[in-house]
């Protein structure tokens, strides 16, 4: 076999006749000409098959969208008339002299690059997820899991793999899902908070990036039934600014690895990078509401937490006097914050803790948790909860844990804000809420009746 040449490296082979393999991702006819963009992993390029290549017309001339291919050819120069600057390998092209099928696809229920709903969107993910689009989506959400992962590795974090069944549940509420575990109740993880704590006591500073689930019964376009938590956790802090300090550069080293590496990405998305500020504004719970009253006249002063429209209010707010797109809230109400919340000794009834907000939305809670082992004893019960259902994890208190704390990243409300889409769905492979475990439940439930 010809040895394969990525489409990214064509350049370098100008004039030779070289191996390429791909999808058709486009097929345009004139006259007795086919030209067909072929797209690999890397890149896409023009082919031209023209009848006087026997070989090469008898294989390609039929192909069609999403067939799959190999193509022998002269990379060509194109003709000046024939440039077009604005793509990838814009002034390139193969002539083909050779080809093969490997496989052939079916009609497209669609246009590849056509405006669809959302719903046709994710009724045909194998199909739409290959669009330029839905790729440069994900690239970008890989990037970021890989920087995550690169400051954190850099910043002595070692990293973590934690269950995702569990027995007791380290959030609180009743966000979650039960799950029959040979004939016990087990839950679906909501965090790996109880996991991340412990890991303190071994090696400091940990971090994890896995699949958590919330079984929120509402339909958003902000809330996943499974998403992604991007987590860390360090010990030997003196407060939850710290950990702010630290999310700060671990945003800071992100954005900067998307710009290196994402840039043509970010292009295709129409979509800008935000500048992380030296030293991201912070505002107490309290004082923004306060504002909120003073600047809108609604009241929200009690409330325990920001509603959408005031997380937005606050963004327009942040990047007119802050000129930042980031802001961080800090000090929510200790009593509507899980049992591991370490409360303000300088703000009685205040949680050393914080959310970060991202063009209008919240992508991160975090805060310092309490160490010590009878306070947190005393939290539980606080709560209403049996700390003898919690004592494989309070053994970690029990034998010396340092001051600490971390925070969880939603890495698909992260990913949406950056590349500038609307629903969470879009910047989530395979979205679970509601409705949808890949087809539409109802329906599912419909055909079993039938
Ligand atoms: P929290 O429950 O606030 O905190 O979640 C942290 C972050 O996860 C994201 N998130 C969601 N994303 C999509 N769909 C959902 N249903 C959903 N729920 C939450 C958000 C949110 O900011 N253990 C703590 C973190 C910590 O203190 O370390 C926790 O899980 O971006």
């Amino acid at each position: 076999m010809e040895k394969r040449i990525l489409i990214s490296d064509i350049k370098n082979h100008i004039g030779e006749t070289i191996t390429i393999n791909g999808f058709v991702d486009l097929r345009r006819d004139h006259g007795k000409i086919v030209f067909i963009d072929l797209r690999d992993r890397s890149a896409k390029v023009q082919i031209v098959v023209s009848e006087r290549n026997t070989d090469a017309y008898g294989v390609l001339s039929g192909v069609k969208p999403e067939w799959v291919l190999s193509v022998t050819g002269v990379i060509k120069k194109r003709g000046e008339k024939t440039i077009n600057p604005n793509v990838f390998n814009g002034d390139l092209e193969m002539e083909a002299t050779s080809g093969e099928i490997f496989q052939m696809a079916e009609e497209l229920p669609f246009e590849k690059e056509q405006e669809i709903t959302l719903e046709t969107y994710l009724n045909y993910l194998p199909l739409t997820l290959r669009t330029d689009r839905a790729r440069a989506i994900f690239r970008i959400q890989a990037r970021i899991t890989d920087a995550f992962g690169g400051f954190l590795r850099e910043n002595g974090f070692t990293e973590i793999q934690v269950p995702k069944i569990i027995g007791e549940d380290a959030e609180g509420g009743a966000n979650v899902f039960n799950l029959d575990y040979f004939g016990h109740i087990a839950h679906l993880a909501q965090s790996p908070q109880f996991y991340k704590q412990i890991m303190v006591g071994v090696f400091e500073r940990v971090f994890c990036a896995g699949n958590v689930y919330r079984a929120e019964p509402h339909s958003t376009t902000r809330h996943l039934n499974e998403y992604t938590s991007l987590d860390f956790e360090m010990g030997f802090i003196k407060s939850h600014e710290d950990i702010m300090e630290m999310e700060t550069r671990m945003m800071e080293y992100i954005m900067a690895d998307l710009k290196k590496n994402c840039a043509e990405d970010f292009k295709t998305l129409n979509a800008v990078l935000p500048d992380v500020p030296e030293k991201i504004p912070a505002m107490k719970l309290r004082e923004i509401q306060e504002l909120i009253k003073k600047e809108t006249g609604e009241d929200c002063c009690n409330a325990p937490d920001l509603e959408p429209k005031h997380e937005r209010w606050l963004y327009d707010y942040a990047l007119k006097n802050f000129g930042s797109e980031f802001i961080f809230v800090t000090h929510f109400p200790i009593s509507k914050r899980p049992m591991y919340t370490y409360e303000d000794e300088n703000d009685p009834g205040y949680a050393k803790g914080f959310d970060l907000l991202f063009r209008g939305i919240e992508i991160t809670t975090g805060g310092q948790r309490i160490h010590d082992y009878n306070k947190l004893v005393e939290s539980m019960e606080k709560k209403g909860l049996d700390p003898k259902k919690f004592s494989y994890y309070l053994q970690a208190f029990k034998y010396g844990m340092p001051p600490h704390g971390g925070l969880g990243l939603g890495l698909e409300r992260l990913t949406a804000k950056l590349v500038g889409v609307e629903n969470i769905r879009e910047a989530t492979l395979f979205p679970r809420d509601m409705h949808r475990i890949d087809t539409l439940l109802s329906e599912e439930k419909k055909e079993k009746k039938d």
